[in-house]
């Protein structure tokens, strides 16, 4: 049964039962209905609202959204129990969430598991609480804990929502009994019917002010997001008669529904959770235990590795070639954590208990235990490879060998080993301790047992996985060689770098493709251009200027200058002429004239090449999925995920216009950079969808 009902004693039980997370779907609020008017007439005394499985109701059916609405709707499950006879009871264990949360506020009292957490993450959605909880948490809790709950979307801890006077009751023991004998002490006490909406919100003028410099925050933290200011309308219209509040809740929830960032967002929950699904998979796949981690390289990225493992309770073996630069690496190590610290994110114990997973050594032999090793060496194949021999003649058998390189062939590393089922790609993205993403990278030879445990391994250290098969730049990074190349070319032919990078942020992108060039160091690509043929780098006024500002020692941030100069205090960046006269020197040595490009111009021109190169990726089968394409530039690449992602942004856009812009910059272009994807093509011509596109 999905909902249930049983008298214990005087008290009515409703029991919810909808794995996997007791989603109010038609079928659970059906079931609460019945129950409830079941319990308004029996000689229950009072009414205790409770859950099987892991969660209480975390939440509406995201399923469901877009769908034609089907009642009882929540809200009327919500009346139900605003006017119901009997005292009503939540009783919260694992995480109370969006209509979740609202349906234990609607009760007269909640009581909670010491463990359990509540929340309001609608925002996450591009959405507001759309069941009285805009109007409910501030009469309960007051401005700050509304703004809190609403505006980050993060649950809390039930001590905390206790503070808040949120729920009533935290207990520690078994959650049926413990809500059954507080629901008898209630009435036996004769304790009232409270409920939220008689409650009242006032605002001070200092409220006002609060209020005003949140909106102000949320510009800034969550730049282009219009459920955030909506969210803060609703607390305002708390001051509102509960009736008037809830029907201005209601007015911006719909607009919340209507807005395409809310399909945008709830596109990206399902797409995330899709990512971690290997298709094909045999069944009985087992996964390897990871209990030992080595990683072979205590730079940036290594030193970052070694965080995410040792922060998930992972033993790690960090390896340098000398003892100086392991311990280099444990020192920067140990200045992050300071920071963290600093910020309060972290307590000295905490870090302390981090620090000792991490084991420095400058010994190959230290790694012949190890259930994983993950190398992250300079970015060359040769000394890749060298790695991947001497781990070859150290390693236990079975040990899983990953290599955290951003391009070079996982096949190429795996030949050099007598094991290349063991081998694949584990590509972390810079700051490694920090950015979600990571890329799993499949060998041809690389077994199912290891790729499943990676993407394991990858939720457990906190990462949001996505399966890659073998191509020069995996998914993120060969999507990212067309974006770059337009924005060179943007600027060759007429842009500044200030318009082509303002452009695009005011569009959403998280930061501007040339500020990212400075922030990353223009002297990567220098680098990996000097590593190939004039025809691979393709055509020189795509690299010119990155050229010219190297060799001009303007390396980006690390330098103060690239294409910006840098504030060294503020990290601000400032237009520098000189870059223009670069630009414009360059513009003549190749015979180009500049002309007005729109804003327009820049963001099709970017967008569509990412697209484009995303969609080839897709009907190669490199990607699984078009969301898993989104998934890796929201993750990975500071693409706004209120648009969802490269390929549910042409989807939006809708694909025969896409195609037609496509085709206008292939006549109007360099014919070469704008081959259209045949699958493109096709799904523009069908109608069908490319989102939902899977290969057969
Ligand atoms: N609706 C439908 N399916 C859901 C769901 C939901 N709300 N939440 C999770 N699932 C599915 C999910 O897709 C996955 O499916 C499986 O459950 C396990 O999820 C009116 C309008 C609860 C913390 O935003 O945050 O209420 O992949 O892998 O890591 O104001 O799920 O197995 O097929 O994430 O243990 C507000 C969203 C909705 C909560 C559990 N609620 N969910 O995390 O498991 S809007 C949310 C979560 C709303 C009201 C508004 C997490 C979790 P599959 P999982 P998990």
């Amino acid at each position: 049964m999905i909902v249930s009902y049983a008298l214990k004693g005087k008290v009515g039980v409703i029991t919810v039962d909808s794995a996997p997370v007791n989603a109010l779907s038609h079928a659970v609020r059906s079931g609460i209905a019945n129950a409830l008017t079941t319990a308004a007439t029996d000689h229950s005394m009072a009414v205790v609202i409770i859950c099987a499985g892991r969660t209480f109701i975390a939440g509406a059916d995201i399923t469901e959204f877009g769908k034609p609405p089907q009642e009882p709707s929540l809200n009327q499950i919500l009346e139900q129990l605003d006017n119901h006879p009997k005292l009503t009871l939540a009783a919260i264990h694992g995480t109370a969430l969006g209509g979740g949360f609202e349906t234990a506020l609607s009760c007269n009292y909640r009581i909670a598991l010491k463990s359990a957490k509540v929340g309001l993450p609608e925002v996450k959605l591009g959405l507001l609480p759309g069941a009285g909880g805009t109007q409910r948490v501030p009469r309960l809790a007051g401005l700050g804990p509304s703004i809190n709950l609403m505006t980050t979307g993060n649950p809390i801890a039930a001590s905390q929502a206790a503070e808040w006077s949120l729920v009533d009751r935290v207990v520690d023991g078994d959650l049926l009994t413990e809500a059954v004998a507080y629901a008898e002490q209630l009435v036996a006490e004769q304790a009232p019917q409270k409920q939220a909406r008689n409650g009242q919100l006032i605002l001070s003028d200092a409220d006002r002010d609060a209020i005003s410099q949140q909106r102000e925050l949320m510009r800034k933290k969550t730049r282009g997001e219009t459920a955030p200011q909506r969210i803060l309308d609703c607390i305002e219209a708390a001051e509102l008669d509960f009736d008037k509040g809830l029907d201005r809740e209601r007015e911006l929830f719909i607009a919340c529904m209507q807005d395409p960032q809310s399909t945008a967002m709830r596109h990206m929950f399902f797409a995330e959770r899709a990512a971690a699904k290997v298709d094909n998979l045999p069944k009985d796949t087992s996964l390897l235990n990871v209990a030992r981690v080595g990683i072979i390289g205590a730079g940036t990225m290594g030193g970052g590795i070694a965080m995410c493992f040792a922060q998930a309770g992972i033993a790690v073996t960090l390896l340098d070639m000398s003892d100086d630069a392991v311990n280099a690496g444990i020192e920067k190590i140990t200045k992050n954590y300071a920071i963290s610290v600093k910020r309060g994110r972290l307590s000295e114990a905490q870090v302390g208990g981090i620090m000792a997973n991490i084991t420095p050594t400058s010994s190959y032999n230290d790694l012949a235990d190890m259930d994983l090793v993950i190398e992250a060496v300079f970015e060359n194949l040769a000394i890749k490879q060298d790695v991947f021999k001497t781990l070859d003649g150290i390693c236990k058998p079975g040990a899983i060998l990953a290599s955290n390189t951003s391009y070079q062939s996982i096949d190429e590393i795996a030949s050099v080993t007598s094991r290349p089922e063991s081998v694949l790609g584990m590509h972390f993205f810079s700051p490694a301790n920090v950015m979600k993403l990571l890329e799993v990278v499949r060998g041809a030879q690389s077994s199912d047992t290891i790729i499943a445990t990676a993407m394991a391994v990858a939720k457990t250290i906190g990462k949001v996985p996505v399966l890659s098969g073998m191509c020069y730049g995996f998914i993120g990074n060969r999507m990212l060689r067309p974006y770059a190349r337009e924005a060179s070319l943007c600027l060759m032919e007429g842009a500044t770098p200030a318009q082509i990078d303002g452009a695009m942020e005011r569009w959403g992108m998280a930061m501007g493709p040339l500020a990212v060039g400075d922030l990353a160091g223009l002297d990567i690509g220098y680098k990996a251009r000097e590593q190939l043929t004039d025809e691979q780098k393709g055509e020189p006024a795509t690299y010119i200027v990155a050229d010219r500002l190297v060799e001009a020692g303007r390396l980006g941030q690390k330098s103060g200058a690239g294409y910006y100069r840098y504030d060294p205090d503020t990290r601000q960046r400032v237009d520098d002429p000189q870059v223009m006269t670069i630009v414009e020197s360059a513009c003549q040595e190749l015979g180009i004239s500049r002309r007005v490009i729109s804003d327009d111009e820049i963001v099709d021109r970017l967008i569509l090449a990412l697209a484009n190169e995303g969609a080839k990726i897709l009907e190669e089968g490199i990607a699984q999925r078009a969301s898993d394409i989104d998934v890796v530039y929201c993750f990975g690449y500071g693409f706004p995920r209120f648009k969802g992602g490269p390929m549910h942004t042409i989807e939006a856009m809708g694909l025969e216009r896409a195609v037609a812009r496509i085709n206008e910059f292939q006549s109007t272009l360099n014919p070469g950079n704008w081959q259209l994807a045949t699958i493109l093509a096709e799904l523009a011509a069908s109608g069908d969808s490319l989102v939902g596109y899977h290969r057969d």
